[in-house]
């Protein structure tokens, strides 16, 4: 069996849920740098898949993008070593889609409107959107701290770190860089410290570091990120 090719960039927000989820289960990929600015890098990679989005996994030649998507298939085909990120069991099943859907839709979604807008140049920004951005982040980030609490879990769809987990930590990493977390959501806050100390986590932010300079929101990234020792 040939070893499955990820293409991804280490800044990416949805290749770190695919990144942080393929070393919870064990697998190995080799991972293909991509640059969507080089016209023909760009041109291979719409011919793969057409969305243009990464992470895109390709395993024994056939393509397969969305991150949720890539993760279950990673669970079902490769994964060895007994861990699972999606439940066998129906409904703890949906609780972790449920979640993975907000994380991505409703974290992820404004999060990168922030950064698309600060990549237009100055006379092009979206004010009202980068407006509507801020108030869906604060609206879900009320919704995650209501639900941590009422649920006293230690992860966002139960006892175990699943899917949804891997989605949460690189959406409210970046998240948190455009619309820091209100201080009254102490239970989000302390989710956001058990995610960024998670060993997966740790290691996916590891490999991004060397690029954080390019990110667009470095500003806001907190100085521990930068430099582990700045503690
Ligand atoms: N729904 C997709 C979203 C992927 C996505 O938004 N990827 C971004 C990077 S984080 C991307 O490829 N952006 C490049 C572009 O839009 O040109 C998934 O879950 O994988």
């Amino acid at each position: 069996m040939a070893t499955p090719v990820l293409h991804y960039h280490p800044l990416s927000s949805y290749c770190h849920k695919v990144l942080i989820a393929l070393d919870v289960l064990g697998v190995s990929v080799e991972k293909r740098l991509l640059d969507l600015m080089d016209p023909a890098e760009r041109a291979a990679f719409l011919a793969l898949w057409p969305v243009g989005k990464m992470p895109l996994l390709v395993d024994e030649g056939r393509a397969i993008p969305e991150a949720s998507v890539i993760i279950e298939h990673a669970q079902r085909q490769h994964a060895r070593n007994g861990q699972a990120l999606i439940p066998t069991d129906p409904d703890a099943a949906l609780e972790v889609r449920l979640w993975d859907r907000v994380f991505d839709l409703y974290v992820m979604t404004p999060m990168q409107a922030f950064t698309a807008d600060l990549l237009r140049p100055e006379g092009e920004r979206d004010a009202r959107g980068v407006d509507q951005a801020r108030e869906r982040l604060l609206s879900t980030y009320a919704l995650i701290d209501g639900h941590l609490r009422a649920s006293n879990r230690t992860w966002v769809a139960g006892d175990t770190f699943s899917l949804a987990d891997c989605a949460a930590a690189p959406a409210l990493f970046y998240a948190v860089t455009y619309v820091p977390l209100p201080s009254p959501h102490a239970h989000l806050a302390a989710y956001f410290d058990r995610l960024m100390e998670h060993p997966a986590v740790v290691r996916t932010i590891d490999q991004a570091r060397p690029w954080f300079r390019f990110y667009p929101g470095r500003a806001g990234l907190a100085p521990r990120f930068f430099d582990p020792a700045a503690g």
